[in-house]
């Protein structure tokens, strides 16, 4: 370390960092919330080849899963959801009929390690405040660091994508970007659903089936599903919320094939 010279140091990060962000002005799909659906859609995803970024607006990428049930650092998946955890190469165990436990620290870090080793990009600390819309499809966000977004007039800046995924869970943040300003209005987002009471198995199935495009070029995974449209919500249990990741990528993945073929005839 002799003769290291702390701007040296300095220089590597900036230099790392924004050839990064340069690099991700404009990616095949922009995920917003990196908690689990938004990073199991991005493994997905960034193992198919497309460029996958991921904006997190809180220091440590893995939403939910951190805090397992009232902080108990334990979450249950069931039978359905046990090959994604072998994918992302994580342990768990039959406890229960079904119910498998799975240790959340385990779970938040192999989500983390396996999206970006996948190749996606994840920036942390930062936000998506606002939507970018063109004839009416969303075309990408509007990002800002969120301690300035909370507190200092400072202008944002633009990322771009192909497909936004609203991955923000209970805050279907992206999604009410447009609901604020009626641009659901005729369509049956119109109405601002309330997140329904308990119900795991409902809602485990919910947040799958119904993960999907709900606007031209949004699309919804995970507990955004329920902000969105209204399902039940379900509590620690995270299989549903793998499935629903995985599900959405499929969906995207394939949309965005079949537009580049049209694009191409
Ligand atoms: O809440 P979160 O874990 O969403 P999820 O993938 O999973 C839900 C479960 O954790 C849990 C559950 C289990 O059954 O019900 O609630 O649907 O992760 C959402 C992430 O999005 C980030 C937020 O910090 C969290 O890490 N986020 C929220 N709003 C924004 C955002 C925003 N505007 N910009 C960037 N990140």
């Amino acid at each position: 370390m002799n003769g290291l010279e702390e701007t040296e140091i300095t220089k590597t990060i900036l230099c790392t960092y924004h050839e990064k962000l340069l690099d991700r002005i404009v990616s095949d799909v922009l995920i917003v919330g990196a908690g689990p659906s938004g990073m199991m859609a991005a493994i997905r995803l960034a193992s198919k080849g497309l460029k996958v970024t991921l904006l997190e607006k809180r220091l440590s990428p893995g939403g939910g899963v951190w805090g397992g049930g009232m902080g108990m650092c334990e979450a249950v998946v069931q039978a359905d959801a046990l090959p994604l955890l072998d994918e992302i190469g994580v342990n768990y165990e039959l406890r229960r009929k079904d119910l498998y436990a799975t240790n959340t620290i385990e779970l938040a870090s192999g989500l983390c390690l396996k999206a970006i080793q996948s190749g996606a990009a994840i920036f942390n600390l930062m936000m998506a405040e606002d939507v970018c819309l063109h004839e009416g499809r969303v075309t990408g966000v509007v990002a800002n660091q969120p301690l300035i977004s909370e507190t200092l007039p400072v202008d944002p800046i633009v990322l771009a994508a192909s497909a936004v995924l609203d991955a923000t869970g209970h805050e279907a943040a992206v999604v009410e970007c447009l609901r604020k300003r009626r641009i659901f209005e005729n369509s049956s987002l119109a109405e601002d659903p309330v997140e329904g009471p308990m119900n795991a198995v409902a809602g485990e199935a919910f947040v799958v089936e119904k993960a999907g495009e709900v606007f031209p070029g949004l699309w919804v995974s995970g507990m955004s599903v329920c902000a969105t449209l209204g399902g039940p919500r379900m509590g620690p249990i995270f299989g549903g919320m793998l499935l629903s990741g995985a599900r959405v990528a499929e969906l995207i993945a394939s949309t965005l094939a079949k537009r580049s073929g049209e694009a191409r005839t």
